[in-house]
Protein backbone atom coordinates (compact mmCIF):
# COMPACT_ATOMS: atom_id res chain seq x y z
CA UNK A 1 0.00 0.00 0.00
CA UNK A 2 0.91 3.59 -0.59
CA UNK A 3 2.45 5.93 1.50
CA UNK A 4 -0.80 7.98 0.88
CA UNK A 5 -3.09 5.19 1.24
CA UNK A 6 -1.54 4.08 4.49
CA UNK A 7 -1.84 7.90 6.24
CA UNK A 8 -4.87 8.09 4.94
CA UNK A 9 -6.68 4.87 6.72
CA UNK A 10 -4.30 5.80 9.76
CA UNK A 11 -6.19 9.53 9.52
CA UNK A 12 -9.51 8.32 9.05
CA UNK A 13 -8.48 5.63 11.81
CA UNK A 14 -9.37 2.38 10.34
CA UNK A 15 -5.60 1.60 11.46
CA UNK A 16 -5.88 3.11 15.03
CA UNK A 17 -4.52 2.04 17.95
CA UNK A 18 -0.80 3.30 18.80
CA UNK A 19 1.45 0.71 17.88
CA UNK A 20 -0.56 -0.84 14.86
CA UNK A 21 -0.14 2.65 13.90
CA UNK A 22 3.62 2.99 14.09
CA UNK A 23 3.68 -0.69 12.80
CA UNK A 24 1.69 0.31 9.30
CA UNK A 25 3.68 3.23 9.12
CA UNK A 26 6.98 1.63 9.26
CA UNK A 27 5.68 -1.27 7.10
CA UNK A 28 5.04 1.57 4.71
CA UNK A 29 8.30 2.90 5.32
CA UNK A 30 9.73 -0.81 4.15
CA UNK A 31 8.13 -1.14 1.17
CA UNK A 32 9.70 2.30 -0.05
CA UNK A 33 12.81 0.99 0.95
CA UNK A 34 12.34 -2.54 -0.66
CA UNK A 35 11.67 -0.39 -4.22
CA UNK A 36 14.67 1.34 -4.22
CA UNK A 37 13.57 4.59 -2.46
CA UNK A 38 16.64 6.74 -2.01
CA UNK A 39 16.98 9.28 1.54
CA UNK A 40 15.05 12.53 0.49
CA UNK A 41 12.07 10.21 -0.97
CA UNK A 42 11.92 8.17 2.39
CA UNK A 43 12.56 11.70 3.99
CA UNK A 44 8.94 12.67 2.02
CA UNK A 45 7.21 9.51 3.04
CA UNK A 46 8.06 10.30 6.99
CA UNK A 47 6.50 13.44 6.43
CA UNK A 48 3.00 12.58 5.07
CA UNK A 49 3.24 9.79 7.50
CA UNK A 50 3.99 11.86 10.47
CA UNK A 51 1.40 14.34 9.58
CA UNK A 52 -1.64 11.38 9.77
CA UNK A 53 -1.91 12.04 13.66
CA UNK A 54 -0.48 14.34 16.03
CA UNK A 55 -0.67 13.07 19.46
CA UNK A 56 0.59 9.22 19.05
CA UNK A 57 4.37 9.80 19.59
CA UNK A 58 4.74 5.94 18.40
CA UNK A 59 4.02 7.29 15.06
CA UNK A 60 6.89 9.84 14.49
CA UNK A 61 9.26 7.12 16.57
CA UNK A 62 8.85 4.47 14.50
CA UNK A 63 9.29 6.85 11.12
CA UNK A 64 12.06 8.41 12.22
CA UNK A 65 13.38 4.94 13.32
CA UNK A 66 13.25 3.56 9.76
CA UNK A 67 14.96 6.54 8.75
CA UNK A 68 17.98 6.28 11.02
CA UNK A 69 18.26 2.93 10.33
CA UNK A 70 18.18 3.87 6.21
CA UNK A 71 20.93 6.69 6.38
CA UNK A 72 22.69 4.27 9.15
CA UNK A 73 22.88 1.72 6.40
CA UNK A 74 23.29 2.29 2.52
CA UNK A 75 23.31 -1.18 1.51
CA UNK A 76 19.12 -1.97 0.73
CA UNK A 77 19.13 -5.61 2.16
CA UNK A 78 21.07 -4.49 5.37
CA UNK A 79 18.45 -1.68 5.53
CA UNK A 80 15.65 -4.12 5.16
CA UNK A 81 16.51 -6.55 7.49
CA UNK A 82 17.01 -3.91 9.87
CA UNK A 83 13.83 -2.30 9.81
CA UNK A 84 12.21 -5.93 9.77
CA UNK A 85 14.23 -6.55 12.34
CA UNK A 86 12.63 -3.28 14.28
CA UNK A 87 9.20 -3.90 13.27
CA UNK A 88 9.65 -7.58 14.84
CA UNK A 89 11.22 -6.04 18.00
CA UNK A 90 7.58 -4.21 18.32
CA UNK A 91 5.90 -7.82 18.54
CA UNK A 92 8.33 -8.79 20.63
CA UNK A 93 8.15 -5.72 23.11
CA UNK A 94 4.12 -6.42 23.44
CA UNK A 95 4.43 -9.85 24.17
CA UNK A 96 6.90 -9.16 26.72
CA UNK A 97 4.34 -6.85 27.89
CA UNK A 98 1.48 -9.11 27.99
CA UNK A 99 4.33 -11.35 29.86
CA UNK A 100 5.03 -9.02 32.61
CA UNK A 101 1.73 -7.58 33.26
CA UNK A 102 -0.01 -10.82 33.68
CA UNK A 103 2.20 -10.85 37.06
CA UNK A 104 0.24 -7.95 38.71
CA UNK A 105 -3.23 -9.24 37.61
CA UNK A 106 -4.29 -11.76 40.77
CA UNK A 107 -6.48 -13.88 40.98
CA UNK A 108 -10.39 -12.92 41.40
CA UNK A 109 -9.24 -9.10 40.24
CA UNK A 110 -12.16 -6.87 39.22
CA UNK A 111 -10.84 -4.76 36.23
CA UNK A 112 -11.65 -1.10 34.73
CA UNK A 113 -10.67 -0.69 31.10
CA UNK A 114 -10.86 2.62 28.71
CA UNK A 115 -10.95 2.51 24.87
CA UNK A 116 -9.29 0.02 23.16
CA UNK A 117 -6.03 -0.47 24.10
CA UNK A 118 -3.89 -3.67 22.61
CA UNK A 119 -1.43 -3.68 25.25
CA UNK A 120 -4.00 -3.16 28.08
CA UNK A 121 -6.29 -6.05 26.10
CA UNK A 122 -2.77 -8.02 25.97
CA UNK A 123 -2.07 -8.10 29.37
CA UNK A 124 -6.08 -9.14 30.52
CA UNK A 125 -5.47 -11.78 28.25
CA UNK A 126 -2.59 -13.01 29.43
CA UNK A 127 -3.13 -13.30 32.49
CA UNK A 128 -6.92 -14.98 31.78
CA UNK A 129 -4.73 -17.63 29.77
CA UNK A 130 -2.84 -18.29 33.00
CA UNK A 131 -6.18 -19.49 34.63
CA UNK A 132 -6.88 -16.15 36.60
CA UNK A 133 -10.60 -15.81 37.35
CA UNK A 134 -11.13 -12.08 36.44
CA UNK A 135 -14.15 -9.91 35.46
CA UNK A 136 -13.36 -6.63 33.78
CA UNK A 137 -15.53 -3.48 33.04
CA UNK A 138 -14.89 -1.94 29.63
CA UNK A 139 -16.26 1.58 29.01
CA UNK A 140 -17.58 2.19 25.80
CA UNK A 141 -15.60 5.50 24.98
CA UNK A 142 -17.10 7.80 23.33
CA UNK A 143 -17.48 9.30 20.16
CA UNK A 144 -16.02 6.54 18.57
CA UNK A 145 -16.76 3.24 20.35
CA UNK A 146 -13.38 1.64 20.59
CA UNK A 147 -14.57 -0.07 23.83
CA UNK A 148 -17.08 -1.96 21.46
CA UNK A 149 -13.92 -3.70 20.49
CA UNK A 150 -12.38 -4.33 24.08
CA UNK A 151 -15.95 -5.82 24.64
CA UNK A 152 -15.73 -7.88 21.78
CA UNK A 153 -11.96 -8.66 21.78
CA UNK A 154 -11.81 -9.62 25.10
CA UNK A 155 -15.64 -11.71 25.60
CA UNK A 156 -13.70 -13.56 22.28
CA UNK A 157 -10.82 -14.59 24.19
CA UNK A 158 -13.12 -15.90 27.26
CA UNK A 159 -12.85 -12.95 29.20
CA UNK A 160 -15.94 -11.88 31.88
CA UNK A 161 -16.53 -8.11 30.72
CA UNK A 162 -19.17 -5.64 31.17
CA UNK A 163 -19.98 -3.15 28.91
CA UNK A 164 -20.35 0.92 30.51
CA UNK A 165 -21.00 3.78 29.65
CA UNK A 166 -18.27 6.07 30.39
CA UNK A 167 -20.24 8.47 32.81
CA UNK A 168 -20.45 5.49 34.82
CA UNK A 169 -16.72 5.01 35.78
CA UNK A 170 -16.64 6.75 38.95
CA UNK A 171 -20.21 4.66 40.02
CA UNK A 172 -18.86 1.47 38.78
CA UNK A 173 -15.61 2.11 40.80
CA UNK A 174 -17.39 1.48 44.26
CA UNK A 175 -20.29 -0.34 43.80
CA UNK A 176 -18.50 -3.33 41.83
CA UNK A 177 -15.41 -3.36 44.09
CA UNK A 178 -12.89 -2.38 41.46
CA UNK A 179 -9.27 -3.60 42.74
CA UNK A 180 -7.33 -2.22 38.80
CA UNK A 181 -7.71 0.00 36.44
CA UNK A 182 -5.58 -0.33 33.08
CA UNK A 183 -4.95 1.44 30.33
CA UNK A 184 -2.85 2.06 27.43
CA UNK A 185 -0.71 5.24 26.31
CA UNK A 186 -0.63 7.05 23.15
CA UNK A 187 2.38 9.11 24.53
CA UNK A 188 4.45 9.51 27.66
CA UNK A 189 5.99 12.22 28.56
CA UNK A 190 9.58 12.59 30.32
CA UNK A 191 8.03 13.58 33.92
CA UNK A 192 5.91 9.94 33.42
CA UNK A 193 2.14 11.99 32.37
CA UNK A 194 0.48 9.94 30.03
CA UNK A 195 -1.42 10.88 26.84
CA UNK A 196 -4.45 8.66 26.39
CA UNK A 197 -8.05 8.10 24.81
CA UNK A 198 -10.13 11.62 25.88
CA UNK A 199 -11.48 10.63 29.39
CA UNK A 200 -8.75 9.21 31.15
CA UNK A 201 -7.73 11.68 33.00
CA UNK A 202 -10.62 11.42 34.72
CA UNK A 203 -11.00 7.68 34.97
CA UNK A 204 -8.01 7.89 36.94
CA UNK A 205 -9.05 11.11 38.98
CA UNK A 206 -11.79 8.86 39.62
CA UNK A 207 -9.26 5.74 40.61
CA UNK A 208 -7.02 8.21 42.75
CA UNK A 209 -10.89 9.23 44.48
CA UNK A 210 -11.73 6.09 45.24
CA UNK A 211 -8.24 4.19 45.79
CA UNK A 212 -8.10 1.78 43.35
CA UNK A 213 -4.54 1.12 41.33
CA UNK A 214 -4.06 2.68 38.21
CA UNK A 215 -1.82 1.54 35.96
CA UNK A 216 -0.90 2.02 32.09
CA UNK A 217 0.63 -0.68 29.82
CA UNK A 218 2.70 0.51 26.86
CA UNK A 219 5.90 -0.55 24.70
CA UNK A 220 8.81 1.97 25.21
CA UNK A 221 8.01 3.56 22.03
CA UNK A 222 5.28 5.12 22.96
CA UNK A 223 7.72 7.06 25.30
CA UNK A 224 7.97 10.93 23.69
CA UNK A 225 12.00 12.16 23.65
CA UNK A 226 10.88 15.39 22.22
CA UNK A 227 9.53 16.09 25.81
CA UNK A 228 12.84 15.45 27.10
CA UNK A 229 13.62 19.17 25.08
CA UNK A 230 10.32 20.59 27.15
CA UNK A 231 7.79 19.58 23.37
CA UNK A 232 4.71 18.85 24.43
CA UNK A 233 2.80 16.74 22.04
CA UNK A 234 0.02 17.98 20.57
CA UNK A 235 -3.61 16.83 21.60
CA UNK A 236 -5.74 16.11 18.16
CA UNK A 237 -8.95 17.34 18.19
CA UNK A 238 -11.04 15.35 15.33
CA UNK A 239 -14.49 16.15 13.07
CA UNK A 240 -16.88 17.52 15.36
CA UNK A 241 -19.84 15.38 13.22
CA UNK A 242 -18.04 12.24 15.60
CA UNK A 243 -20.09 13.80 18.22
CA UNK A 244 -22.82 15.01 17.04
CA UNK A 245 -24.04 16.40 13.21
CA UNK A 246 -26.84 18.88 14.55
CA UNK A 247 -24.86 21.00 16.84
CA UNK A 248 -23.12 24.20 16.01
CA UNK A 249 -20.44 24.35 18.46
CA UNK A 250 -18.58 20.78 19.84
CA UNK A 251 -15.19 20.22 21.22
CA UNK A 252 -14.05 17.05 20.12
CA UNK A 253 -10.34 16.65 21.68
CA UNK A 254 -9.36 12.74 20.95
CA UNK A 255 -6.76 12.92 23.85
CA UNK A 256 -5.85 13.90 27.30
CA UNK A 257 -3.11 14.36 29.64
CA UNK A 258 -3.11 11.95 33.05
CA UNK A 259 -0.71 13.56 35.37
CA UNK A 260 2.09 10.69 37.06
CA UNK A 261 0.64 11.07 40.75
CA UNK A 262 -2.66 9.47 39.42
CA UNK A 263 -0.75 6.58 37.99
CA UNK A 264 0.83 3.70 39.85
CA UNK A 265 2.78 1.79 37.34
CA UNK A 266 3.93 1.65 33.89
CA UNK A 267 4.36 -1.82 32.44
CA UNK A 268 6.61 -1.92 29.63
CA UNK A 269 8.37 -4.40 27.78
CA UNK A 270 11.73 -3.47 30.00
CA UNK A 271 9.52 -3.82 33.39
CA UNK A 272 7.10 -2.43 35.36
CA UNK A 273 8.25 1.32 36.47
CA UNK A 274 7.29 3.95 38.52
CA UNK A 275 5.93 7.33 35.97
CA UNK A 276 9.13 9.21 37.15
CA UNK A 277 11.43 6.30 35.72
CA UNK A 278 10.25 7.16 32.38
CA UNK A 279 13.32 9.85 31.89
CA UNK A 280 15.80 6.53 32.30
CA UNK A 281 13.67 4.57 29.40
CA UNK A 282 14.38 7.39 26.76
CA UNK A 283 17.95 8.48 28.07
CA UNK A 284 19.09 4.95 27.57
CA UNK A 285 16.53 3.57 24.33
CA UNK A 286 15.82 7.05 22.62
CA UNK A 287 18.78 9.39 22.64
CA UNK A 288 19.70 8.23 18.98
CA UNK A 289 16.72 10.32 18.21
CA UNK A 290 17.86 13.46 19.52
CA UNK A 291 21.08 13.35 18.35
CA UNK A 292 19.61 12.05 14.26
CA UNK A 293 17.83 15.46 14.49
P1 LIG B 1 -2.47 0.27 21.78
C1 LIG B 1 -5.64 4.48 21.17
O1 LIG B 1 -5.89 5.66 20.45
C2 LIG B 1 -6.17 4.55 22.59
O2 LIG B 1 -5.98 5.81 23.19
C3 LIG B 1 -5.33 3.47 23.22
O3 LIG B 1 -5.32 3.52 24.63
C4 LIG B 1 -3.96 3.78 22.61
O4 LIG B 1 -4.25 4.15 21.26
C5 LIG B 1 -2.95 2.69 22.68
O5 LIG B 1 -3.33 1.62 21.85
P2 LIG B 1 -6.87 5.69 19.14
O6 LIG B 1 -6.00 5.23 17.97
O7 LIG B 1 -1.18 0.57 21.08
O8 LIG B 1 -8.05 4.82 19.38
O9 LIG B 1 -2.23 -0.21 23.19
O10 LIG B 1 -7.23 7.15 18.99
O11 LIG B 1 -3.35 -0.68 21.00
Amino acid sequence: MSVEDTAERIQSMEVRGALRIAVTAAEAMLSEIMGGADIPSLERSAGVLKAARPSAVSLPNAVDYVLYLSRKHEDENTRIKRVEGFIESQRKARQKIAEIGSHLIEEGDVLLTHCNSTAATSVIKAAHSLGRKIRVFATESRPRYQGHLTYKDLSKAGVDVTLIVDSAVNFTLHEKNIDKVIVGADTVYVNGDVINKIGTSQVALAAHVNDVDFMVATESIKFSPQSLLGIQTQIEERDPREVADFAEQVFNPAFDVTPKEHIHQIITEYGVIPPEAAYHILKEHYSWRLEDG
